[in-house]
């Protein structure tokens, strides 16, 4: 079979080899650092076949909560919103895979985790809306904003893992 003709190439090299072009941004929130759950969010994360593009615990000050926040301004819960991700440290971290901001808000779970699905992050460790654990960009373009908001000088890393050809058919 000649070079190029294989079945899967083309849709492969649309995604650059095994590297799937869509990424999330995710944020541990300060409820989950204080909890000591960043390892198992994380390791749910990886567990599904994500893989970390970009990965730091730091200080969300007000100037940068009320940029990625900006959506919710004048709302009833935004003052305690912007206090409570400012609250203490998080964890933020680009994670990519093919649909990638649809798979994470799926393994997330819906807003309040006293509805959220059982077996999603926000339903297995979560009681109330106002201490949800984690935030994951809610679109493409959100994504895109989000990821430049908080990685912005320096670029998510791409690079391909042994295991991808496991998690991602050819
Ligand atoms: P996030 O942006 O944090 O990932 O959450 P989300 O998309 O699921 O929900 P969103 O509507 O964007 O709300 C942002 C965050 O605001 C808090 N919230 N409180 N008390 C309330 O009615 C209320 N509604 C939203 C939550 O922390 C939510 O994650
Ligand atoms: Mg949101």
């Amino acid at each position: 079979m000649p070079a190029g003709a294989r079945k899967g190439e083309g849709r492969r090299a649309a995604q650059g080899g095994r590297v799937a072009a869509e990424r999330t941004l995710i944020i541990v929130k300060p409820d989950g650092v204080q909890r000591a759950l960043v390892g198992e969010v994380i390791g749910r994360l990886e567990r599904r076949g994500l893989r970390i593009a970009a990965l730091e615990l730091r200080q969300i000050d007000r100037a940068l909560a009320e940029r990625h926040y900006g959506e919710h301004e004048g709302k009833p819960f935004y003052a305690g919103l912007v206090d409570y991700i400012t609250s203490g440290p998080v964890v933020t971290l680009v994670v990519e895979g093919p649909g990638a901001v649809a798979v994470v808000r799926a393994t997330v779970g819906v807003t309040n985790p006293a509805t959220a699905t059982p077996g999603t992050i926000r339903a297995d460790f979560g009681l109330t809306i106002g201490r949800n654990l984690i935030h994951a960009s809610d679109s493409v373009e959100s994504a895109a904003r989000e990821v430049g908001l908080f990685f912005g000088d320096r670029a998510p890393i791409a690079y391909t893992r042994d295991i991808d050809r496991w998690i991602l058919e050819d």
